[in-house]
């Protein structure tokens, strides 16, 4: 194996080598067991046998990929899209373009929000690329579609053991005329806090690389300060920016002093003035009101000169509604979700919105046959997801009173459930509430939700409330979260900090001045280059392994070692993924161009003295072992 290695090696190849080749070199040293692909395959899949499904896998029926948008060797037929638009006439041109636009255009979210919202972000690739031709086809008169960022960068690696760059590369390719548009978290680029400005930038510049095309960007607490530097960079790629501004509170609320009409027109000002191509409301708990919506793009389409966005979520059952209100006001785009990705905590239904205009002036232009094929797939893909579905059947109104966003509502009940008793959820929802105000009625969404979801369980476990906390919660230490809430950590809410908690919460630590970013030390790229070398001899060590590391180190670290372990397990379908096989079922696995491999299950032992059971799997036709631990 060394010799192998040193024939692989770059520095070798390339006649580079000097005298300290081999201590410079450490990759030399690290042997893979000698294990071959289709071994390692077969025991990953034993594994997800003996303890994921515990040999008794759920019968799924077929899914049916759309018919339509490929060529028969699965090719995307191209069609004129936004896309095409977008790259003759560049990002100012093409959104000014969408002010004359009479018809509604839509944002299509099934590949990124509607999973994340609804199954806890486990679409994988294999699942949204079997959807992209048709996509690419079914949107060619929207906008765009959103399939990247937000959770699922992190998902991809940590659960799923894929690479979110592979699956925005394969996307790109499989829908050339459609805009991919992504969910960046400003400061905290895809992931729970702030990150230092390089990291930051970095980032940006690779994803627009990769294919990204819109980049929707908004920061947790709505401070426009952190979105300065992530808005200039992504306006300096060339792409579409698209500054958000979460929606929080009730504009039609008369007691409402904070969270009002002008605080929003204030906000959209202040990002249209940073050269933002597209304004965005982002409602990410489903909390703005089909009336509120009138009268807030009524507004906003008056003080501003860019296209409006509306993200929405149909928590509480009006998101069809809000839809159609800020429709009759202006508003340019909309996100919704293919039907069977719809509703509840997810986008409300593109199907039903596009059936409500047709025949109006606002006729969105989408093929509703198409949509409904679309439906029909990813009907039939959530069978395997079943299990990361939330419990929320019916739509809910209380979220008006909580304000907790749709993707954090399932959490937080997992949360409560994990503690010991489901009971205690109807108390942790309103200690949420008071957590919230407390915490200075903050803008609650990815990582500022989770300060208040922390905050809330926290009090529940210590027995604090609104009124004894700053006696009773005086001496003790809060959850980190909090802490860094009120260290500044991640930016600065409206109308400051509460004095007298943060003093309480910060025991003498000193807040910071400004943006974290700013004041992190930057990321060594050189050093991340070198672990990865070290760490993994990764042949190829480029800018998205590096940056993946930079956001991510432990959770990257732990893909790149499973990968070593079971190699690649991104070509596997999302059933063996999850369930592995069922006895006599058997999967075909492509390992390289034109190759593929042939693996039915046959049978297991009961585990022996040490809990280790032997499978029985028949690879290309010869009979193999396979040992799987039982966990259990
Ligand atoms: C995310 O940040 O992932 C969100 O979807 C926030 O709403
Ligand atoms: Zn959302």
């Amino acid at each position: 194996p060394f010799l192998i290695n040193v024939l692989q090696s770059e520095t070798w190849s390339e006649g580079k080598c000097t005298t300290t080749f081999i201590e410079k070199t450490p990759e030399l040293f690290r042997f893979i067991p000698g294990k071959d692909r289709a071994s390692k395959i077969a025991e990953f899949i034993g594994n997800q046998i003996v303890n994921e499904s515990k040999g008794q896998k759920p019968q799924f029926d077929p899914i049916v990929v759309p018919s339509f948008g490929k060529t028969e060797n699965g090719k995307t037929i191209e069609v004129p899209g936004a896309r095409d638009t977008f790259l003759k006439m560049g990002a100012k041109a093409y959104t000014q373009s969408l002010l004359k636009e009479k018809r509604l255009l839509v944002t299509d979210t099934s590949m990124r929000d509607a999973h994340q919202s609804l199954m806890a972000t486990r679409l994988r690739t294999n699942d949204l690329m079997a959807a992209a031709p048709a996509t690419n086809m079914a949107m060619a008169n929207a906008f765009s579609v959103e399939a990247w960022g937000g959770a699922t960068f992190d998902v991809a690696y940590r659960f799923l053991k894929e690479s979110p760059w592979v699956r925005l590369q394969q996307l790109r390719a499989a829908m050339p005329n459609t805009l991919i548009q992504m969910l960046l978290r400003a400061s905290n680029a895809v992931g729970y806090a702030n990150y230092p400005d390089n990291v930051v930038q970095k980032f940006i510049e690779v994803s627009a690389e990769r294919g990204i095309d819109v980049f929707r960007i908004f920061d947790s607490l709505n401070w426009v300060e952190n979105m300065k530097m992530p808005i200039e960079v992504a306006l300096n790629t060339g792409k579409i920016v698209e500054g958000s501004i979460c929606y929080t509170g009730d504009i039609l609320d008369p007691n409402e002093t904070k969270y009002t009409l002008d605080y929003y027109i204030r906000k959209a000002k202040e990002l249209e003035a940073m050269g933002c191509h597209i304004f965005a409301i982002k409602d990410m708990a489903g909390l703005l009101k089909p009336y509120a919506a009138k009268e807030l793009f009524s507004t906003l389409k008056k003080e501003l000169h860019i296209p409006l966005h509306l993200h929405t979520h149909d928590t509480t059952g009006n998101g069809v509604s809000t839809v159609l209100m800020a429709a009759e006001a202006g508003v340019d785009i909309v996100d919704l979700a293919i039907q069977s990705m719809s509703s509840l905590t997810s986008q409300p239904s593109m199907n039903a919105v596009v059936e409500a205009l047709k025949g109006t002036e606002r006729d969105t232009g989408l093929n509703t046959e198409q949509l409904i094929e679309l439906s029909h797939y990813y009907q039939g893909v959530r069978q395997i997801f079943t299990g990361f579905e939330s419990e929320m059947k019916t739509p809910n109104t209380e979220i008006y009173k909580y304000e907790i966003p749709g993707g954090q509502y399932s959490n937080l009940l997992a949360q409560v459930k994990a503690m010991g008793s489901a009971d205690q959820f109807e108390e942790i929802k309103h200690l949420y509430k008071d957590a919230n105000d407390l915490l200075g009625n903050i803008v609650k969404v990815t990582p500022s939700s989770k300060v208040v979801g922390d905050m809330a369980i926290f009090m529940s476990k210590n027995g604090l409330t609104k009124d004894n906390i700053m006696t009773e919660g005086a001496e003790v230490s809060y959850p980190d979260s909090v802490v860094d809430y009120f260290l500044g950590n991640i930016g600065q809410p409206e109308g400051g900090f509460p004095a007298d908690l943060q003093k309480i919460v910060l025991k003498g630590q000193k807040p910071i001045e400004g943006r974290a970013g700013a004041l992190l030390p930057p990321a060594d790229w050189e050093a991340i280059e070198k672990h990865l070398h070290e760490a993994h001899a990764l042949k190829k060590v480029n800018p998205r392994n590096v940056l993946s590391y930079a956001l991510y180190p432990k959770v990257y670290d732990d893909y790149v070692n499973h990968e070593e372990v079971y190699t690649d397990v991104s070509k596997l379908s999302s059933d063996v993924f999850f369930f592995g096989l069922a006895k006599g079922e058997e999967t075909s696995i492509e390992i390289g161009e034109g190759k593929d491999i042939l693996i039915k299950y046959i049978d297991m032992t009961e585990p022996n003295a040490e809990g280790i059971r032997t499978l029985t799997f028949e690879i290309n036709g010869v009979m193999r072992e396979i040992k799987v631990l039982d966990k259990h």
